[in-house]
């Protein structure tokens, strides 16, 4: 038995000719957005791979099958669908096996990225540490999938619906890199820089892509995470983000929101009570980030496996 999975056109026609290919996950789409931005921004962070020079492949599970790259049909209805599941490491098989319909989160994208031969993969934020993991022991699974799965994933460092400080803790023990994108600070998503230094910094594409081949070559077997501070005209400042979190943790407590739900209720609250603005910033930094993923998938390109 093998994993069903079809290539769109564009992914199959690029890995034929050996060009270089970007991830995206599915999850921002159905889970992370509202529509109709959810599917402008879709297009919009393909359109910026290409024109950055390589290959957009978005992620997802249609009908039991495993799509690695959609056709433009299939990502309009992907993004207008309602009651997509939500997938990380522990759904893909269920989904596959059972004929279902489901998103990837940053996790599962990492892991169809692998079994496709794709070494980047760009998207806004990644799960972490939830605040009061102490007591809900809310610990997102794509910590552990960058420990164990070789993609590079570019993001704009943790939501501060996270814990930040104990996100990167977890990622030092699970002996994950994490990459500061040309700036010592780490940065907090919605705002460049935050209080907190990044354990490693870089500053071009092709030290990334060094990095990412030289890990595998030392036979450790996960990813690297590099934190790609939003563009400084994009930013909102973490003192008017602040309030609007705590108030978005408020009601997440109150309805009883857990498990994988969390993550999505509290991005749909803050989207809410910012009235837009915080998908202004979400669009502009994946964006961002979709373009320098495709920088270092070119320079991978150039690299010996
Ligand atoms: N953070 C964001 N936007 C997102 C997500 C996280 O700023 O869309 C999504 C990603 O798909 C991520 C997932 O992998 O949520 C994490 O969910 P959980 O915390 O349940 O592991
Ligand atoms: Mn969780």
């Amino acid at each position: 038995m093998t994993v069903p999975m079809i290539r769109s056109s564009e992914s199959a026609a690029a890995e034929k000719a050996g060009k270089p290919l970007v991830a995206l996950e599915s999850t921002i789409i159905t889970h992370g957005m509202p529509y109709p931005q959810n599917l402008e921004v879709a297009r919009q962070v393909e359109d910026d791979i290409r024109g950055a020079g390589a290959v957009p492949a978005t992620i997802a599970v249609i009908d039991g099958t495993l799509h690695v790259g959609l056709e433009p049909d299939q990502l309009t209805t992907l993004a207008q669908a309602r009651g997509v599941a939500k997938l990380s490491r522990a759904d893909m098989a269920a989904c596959l096996a059972t004929g279902g319909t489901g998103a990837t989160t940053v996790a599962a994208t990492m892991i169809a990225a692998r079994l496709a031969g794709i070494e980047v993969f760009a998207t806004g934020g990644i799960g972490g540490v939830h605040k009061g993991a102490e007591s809900s022991f809310d610990i997102s699974a794509d910590l552990m999938e960058l420990a164990q799965t070789p993609v590079t994933v570019v993001a704009a460092g943790a939501k501060a619906i996270l814990d930040v400080d104990k996100t990167l803790e977890v990622l030092e023990t699970q002996g994950v890199p994490v990459i500061a994108f040309g700036q010592d600070s780490f940065p907090a998503f919605w705002s460049a820089s935050s209080p907190l230094k990044a354990p490693l910094r870089m500053d071009d594409a092709a030290e990334i892509a060094r990095a990412h081949r030289l890990r595998g070559q030392l036979g450790l077997p996960g990813g690297q995470l590099v934190a790609n501070p939003i563009p400084r005209e994009d930013e909102i400042a973490a003192d008017e983000m602040g309030p609007v979190i705590t108030q978005a943790q408020k009601d997440a407590t109150r309805h009883g929101i857990r498990g994988k739900a969390v993550t999505p209720y509290l991005l749909q609250r803050i989207f809410e009570l910012t009235e837009g603005r915080s998908l202004t910033a979400n669009i502009a930094l994946v964006r961002n980030n979709a373009r320098l993923a495709a920088a270092i998938a070119q320079e991978l390109g150039s690299l010996t496996r």
